[in-house]
């Protein structure tokens, strides 16, 4: 197998709003994350995704940009930034920029000028068209709600956001929006930029028929099988290799939500000049009932265990897995795959961390997992921020789809706010992230969950990253060892081995609150060492009994 820098990085995902605000306003910015890089180094990640921090009306938290050159005024300025790639390559740490190109903000001047006239230069960088009968185009729903159509009465002709109003499609026919989109793409590789995660960018290519979707019960039809993956999807992301990532030593993942095997290996093959990697959200997005993620149903442990180990076994040797429970659009992991309460809530944290960290993939560490920070379950709708959230409480509840009591608890397990409450630095009043107002509410555990108690404690979930972190560095068996699964049946445990030469891991998780009775393969039952355990086990017997949530890793070497 081909060895590469990104195969063997620990990315760190960065939410800039919640992360560190250094000048007491509320909102986290670029100077509060230079503040932060020894952090980020001593727990031993090499790579950044910081989440949008480009000029933007904040609609979508920053994924709605209306300027793609210029710094969000109140993360700071250009030269903050550059200031902040300098600071991160001195210790050895890349940074990736979140590219948002499947639409732009509706301020941005492009739009502008857009939705002016029929005849106005910029008109087909977006996707216009006239109303049938009347209404919208098709019966597309978006994706935070409601029609994916937005009429616009100067011209007369609705123009189409798959996410909200305010971000408007571009249009990916049109060979001067793409020409744009390579150049701004350019202009940050030239100022030494890492790589890009791609938003979304399975969406950028539409049918250009725009038929109506199924509606499968619901009030709008999906989108889904006219828009994402394309017809001109991979053909528009070769030549965006082409024509910019093959000219630099950039790392590139891409959020293709839905993709299966057989398309993650026409976006990320080997021997495809298109990405890196990708995101795929299988694992993620199980459960989804009759209105998609909105449920308080918990997932099914051994469909998520088939889920993983599909990907493990299908992409082996012909593309390279992104390995995530978490991010900024997602419940927090361990309140999710874990157990968050406080009798587990670490030793659980622990043990998902193990299971993801040994697998073969690039591992993402989502801001705060390294605490084993938890969901907040605001219980007031007035707290929630997340227009998903909010505008989905308003259209499950007034269509009379769900009660507004079960779409709290639905909002509670699942909103993206829960991700997005601000990082938990220590024990001051606004957990060290804000001397002012936060953004959004802090969770109060932070004087539990934070830091710098992490910090000095050696049995920390922060140092049981750092461990992780380190063994992967030090190892390429945990890089590039064959994977292969064990006990695929059992309803408790999730175990596997990797392979490399005369090297050999096994990782053992119990997934459950209960204990769970295994016996050791034969390879493993002397002679082994236990690379890292979260409960001190030191006994390795052939016959063992896991105790709650308790892994451990072991190495062979004949
Ligand atoms: O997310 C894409 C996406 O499909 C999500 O909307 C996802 O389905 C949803 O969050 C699950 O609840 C990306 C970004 O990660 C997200 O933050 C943005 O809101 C979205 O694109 C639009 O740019
Ligand atoms: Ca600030």
């Amino acid at each position: 197998m081909k060895k590469t820098w990104w195969k063997e990085s620990v990315v760190y995902q960065i939410y800039p709003k919640s992360f560190k605000d250094s000048n007491g306003d509320g909102i986290g910015d670029i100077r509060g994350i230079i503040e932060k890089l020894d952090y980020l180094k001593e727990l031993g990640v090499n790579v950044l995704w910081i989440s949008p921090m480009l000029e933007s009306p904040q609609d979508d938290n920053g994924y709605d940009i209306s300027d793609y050159r210029k710094i969000y005024k109140d993360y700071g300025t250009m030269e903050d930034y550059e200031t902040l790639l300098a600071e991160a390559h001195k210790r050895g740490i890349k940074i990736l920029m979140d590219l948002v190109v499947n639409h732009t903000s509706d301020e941005h001047s492009w739009f502008v000028e857009s939705r002016k006239s029929k005849d106005n230069p910029y008109r087909d960088y977006y996707i216009w068209r006239n109303p049938v009968n009347g209404k919208e185009p098709n019966n597309w729903g978006g994706v935070f709600g409601g029609s994916a159509w937005e009429y616009d009465a100067q011209t007369d002709m609705y123009y189409l956001h798959l996410f909200s109003k305010k971000q408007p499609d571009l249009n990916w026919e049109n060979d001067k929006v793409r020409r744009e989109v390579y150049d701004m793409m350019n202009f940050w590789c030239e100022k030494g930029i890492d790589g890009f995660r791609m938003d979304v960018i399975s969406m950028i290519s539409k049918d250009q028929t725009f038929p109506d979707g199924e509606t499968h019960g619901g009030l709008y039809g999906d989108f889904g099988p006219y828009s994402v993956h394309g017809p001109r999807v991979h053909e528009y992301l070769q030549e965006m290799n082409r024509e910019v990532l093959s000219k630099y030593d950039v790392m590139t993942v891409g959020e293709t939500s839905g993709v299966t095997i057989e398309e993650a290996q026409k976006y990320a093959g080997d021997d495809r000049e298109e990405l890196n990697m990708v995101f795929q959200f299988e694992h993620v997005e199980i459960g989804g009932g009759d209105y998609g993620k909105w449920t308080t149903e918990r997932y099914d442990f051994k469909e998520f265990k088939k889920i993983m180990i599909k990907w493990q076994e299908e992409l082996a040797g012909k593309a390279w897995n992104s390995l995530f429970l978490g991010n900024h659009d997602q419940p927090r992991s361990v309140s999710r795959f874990g157990n968050d309460n406080p009798a587990y809530r670490d030793i659980s944290a622990k043990m998902l961390a193990t299971c993801l960290h040994m697998m073969q993939g690039t591992p993402y560490v989502y801001q705060g997992e390294e605490l084993g920070m938890t969901n907040i379950y605001f219980d007031k709708l007035e707290d929630y921020c997340d227009i998903e959230s909010l505008h989905y409480f308003t259209e499950l509840t007034e269509s009379g789809r769900l009660t507004p009591e079960y779409m709290m608890k639905c909002l509670m397990l699942r909103s993206r706010d829960n991700a997005r409450t601000p990082m938990q630095w220590d024990t001051s009043a606004g957990a060290g992230f804000t001397t002012g107002e936060p953004w959004i509410k802090v969770n109060p555990n932070y004087q539990q969950i934070n830091a710098a108690d992490q910090l000095k404690d050696p049995d920390s979930v922060f140092h049981y990253y750092q461990k992780l972190i380190r063994l992967r560095k030090e190892m390429d068996i945990i890089v590039y060892g064959e994977f292969e699964a064990l006990y695929r049946d059992h309803d408790q445990i999730f175990a596997y081995t990797r392979k490399l030469g005369s090297e050999k891991l096994l990782t053992v998780c119990n997934f459950s609150a209960q204990e769970a009775e295994m016996e050791l393969p034969e390879t493993f039952a002397e002679g082994a060492q236990c690379l890292i355990t979260n409960m001190g086990r030191t006994v390795f017997d052939r016959k063992i009994v896991l105790n709650p949530y308790e892994a451990f890793v072991l190495y062979k070497k004949d």
